[in-house]
C-alpha cells in the first residue's frame, strides 16, 4: 500500500514539530518507515490522507471502545458544542459523569475531572502524599504512568521502545522519592515496605500492566499488594486509564476483585476527546482544594464537549450484553492471532485481558517488564509492516496493546486472521 502524501505529510509536520508528532510512538521509530497520517475514521476503520483504508486495533491507545465516530457521541459532542465549548465555571454534565463513573466504581464515592491520564497520576500522587504526610511512592518497572517526572523512572511503552529507561530533564531529587519494583513481585513489594517503613505514600500500579505489551497480574499478586498497603498504611493506586471502563465496566478492580485508595482515569470517559481524572472515598478526597489544602486545578477541567463524550460512551457501555459481546470478539481475535503465528512457526506469546491483547515476539513467559524485553523486535517490524500492507493497523512499536472495539465484527476478525497469517510468514521468514 503506498502512501506518498502520508510522506509529504510527516516531512511539513518535521518542520514545524518536534520529531514531526505529538507523542513519540506515534513517529514510527520503533518499527521504522512512515507513519500513516489519518484522514478520518468510522467504526473499526482508519482512512489515511492517501485513501488507504485499514483495520484499527490502535483505537486512540485505548479510549475508542464504541469505534470511531459513534453516531451517539458525536451527537452529543455536537450539542454540547452549540452550547459553548469551555466557560471556566460548573456545568451539570460534570455531575452526571462523576455519577456515572461513581457508580461504576464503589471504591470513588468523589472524583476530579482533569485534562489527560498525565495529570491524574501527578495529581493522585500529591494528594497521596497530602494525606499520607509521607513522601515515598513505589511503582512497578515497566508501568507506564504518563510523564509525570516523579514517575518516568524504569517506565514502558515508550521509554521502554525507546531504550531510556527514564528521560533527561528529571532531577534525581524528584526520582529519589521513588522506588522502583519489578512488576508481579510480591517479595521485592514486602522488602520495600520492610526498607522504609512508615514512608511510603503510595504504591502505584497498572493492575493490569497494558504498556510493557500486555502484562496480566498474577493470581495473588493485587491482593497482595493491597494487604502490605493496609498492612504499611500506604495507599494502593490502581491507574485504570487504560483499563477503567475496557476490562470491565468497573474496571480492573472490578475484574479482579481488588479496591484501590485511589483510582487513576483516563482515555474511555472521555469518549475520544482529552479527559483524565482521579477518585477515592470521601475522607481522601476531602484534602483537594477547596475543602482541603492539596491544590489542583485547571482551566480546561470539566470541559464540556469532553464531559458530552464521555457521558454519551458510558451510557452505551451500560446497556447489556456489551462487555460479552467485546469479550466474544476480543477471544476470537486472540485464538486467530495465536493460530496463525504457531502455523507459521513463530515463537510467539500471546496474551489478553478481556479487550487488551498483546503478541510478543518470545518464547516466554512474559511475566514482568524484563521477560518482556525479551522479544524480539525487529520481528516485531516485520509483522507490524506486513500486516499495515495487508490493511491492518498494529500498534507501531511491540510493547504496546492491541484493543478491540464493539465496531469490529466477526468479519473484521476473519480479514485480521488472513493477513496475520501471512505477516507471521513473513516476520518468521525474515529471521531464518
Ligand atoms: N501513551 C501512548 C502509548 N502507550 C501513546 C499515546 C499516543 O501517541 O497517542
Amino acid at each position: 500500500m503506498s502512501a506518498p502524501r502520508s510522506g509529504q505529510a510527516f516531512e511539513a509536520a518535521r518542520a514545524v514539530l518536534a520529531g514531526g508528532v505529538n507523542s513519540p510512538v506515534r513517529a514510527f521509530g520503533a518499527v521504522g518507515g512512515t507513519p500513516r497520517f489519518i484522514a478520518k475514521a468510522s467504526g473499526a476503520i482508519l482512512t489515511d490522507v492517501d485513501g488507504n483504508t485499514y483495520i484499527d486495533y490502535v483505537g486512540s491507545w485505548g479510549p475508542m471502545i464504541l469505534g470511531h465516530a459513534d453516531s451517539r457521541v458525536v451527537a452529543a459532542v455536537d450539542k454540547a458544542l452549540a452550547r459553548g465549548s469551555s466557560f471556566g465555571a460548573p456545568t451539570e454534565q460534570e455531575t452526571r459523569l462523576a455519577e456515572l463513573v461513581v457508580s461504576a466504581f464503589p471504591s470513588i464515592e468523589r472524583i476530579r475531572f482533569v485534562n489527560s491520564g498525565t495529570e491524574a497520576t501527578m495529581s493522585a500522587i500529591r494528594l497521596a502524599r497530602g494525606f499520607t504526610g509521607r513522601d515515598l511512592i513505589v511503582k512497578c518497572i515497566g508501568c507506564y504512568h504518563g510523564h509525570v517526572d516523579a514517575l518516568l523512572v524504569q517506565a514502558g511503552s515508550g521509554p521502554t521502545t525507546f531504550g531510556t529507561p527514564s528521560s533527561a530533564g528529571i532531577p534525581q531529587a524528584v526520582v529519589g522519592q521513588t522506588l522502583t519494583i519489578p512488576y508481579n513481585d510480591l517479595a521485592a513489594a514486602g522488602e520495600a515496605f520492610e526498607a522504609f517503613p512508615g514512608q511510603i505514600a503510595a504504591l502505584l500500579v497498572e493492575p493490569v500492566a497494558g504498556n510493557m505489551g500486555v502484562v496480566p497480574p498474577a493470581p495473588g499478586f493485587l491482593e497482595g499488594l493491597r494487604a502490605l498497603c493496609d498492612k504499611a498504611g500506604t495507599l494502593l493506586i490502581f491507574d485504570e486509564v487504560i483499563t477503567g471502563f475496557r476490562v470491565a465496566f468497573g474496571g480492573a478492580q472490578e475484574a479482579f476483585g481488588v479496591r484501590p485508595d485511589i483510582t487513576c482515569l483516563g482515555k474511555i470517559i472521555g469518549g475520544g476527546l482529552p479527559v483524565g481524572a482521579y477518585g477515592a472515598r470521601e475522607e481522601i478526597m476531602a484534602k483537594l482544594t477547596p475543602g482541603g489544602p492539596v491544590y489542583q486545578a485547571g482551566t480546561l477541567s470539566g470541559n464540556p464537549l469532553a464531559m458530552a463524550a464521555g457521558v454519551a460512551t458510558l451510557e452505551a457501555l451500560a446497556e447489556p450484553g456489551v462487555y460479552e459481546r467485546l469479550e466474544a470478539t476480543s477471544a476470537a481475535l486472540a485464538e486467530a492471532l495465536a493460530a496463525t503465528a504457531r502455523a507459521a512457526g513463530l515463537p510467539t506469546v500471546h496474551t489478553r485481558v478481556g479487550s487488551m491483547l498483546c503478541t510478543f515476539m518470545t518464547t516466554g513467559p512474559v511475566t514482568d517488564c524484563a521477560s518482556a524485553l525479551r522479544s524480539d523486535t525487529k520481528a516485531y517490524a516485520a509483522f507490524f509492516h506486513a500486516m499495515l500492507e495487508r490493511g491492518v493497523y498494529l500498534a507501531p512499536a511491540q510493547f504496546e496493546s492491541m484493543f478491540v472495539s464493539l465496531a469490529h465484527t466477526a468479519e473484521h476478525i476473519e480479514r485480521t486472521a488472513i493477513a496475520a497469517e501471512e505477516a507471521f510468514r513473513v516476520a518468521a521468514s525474515r529471521k531464518e
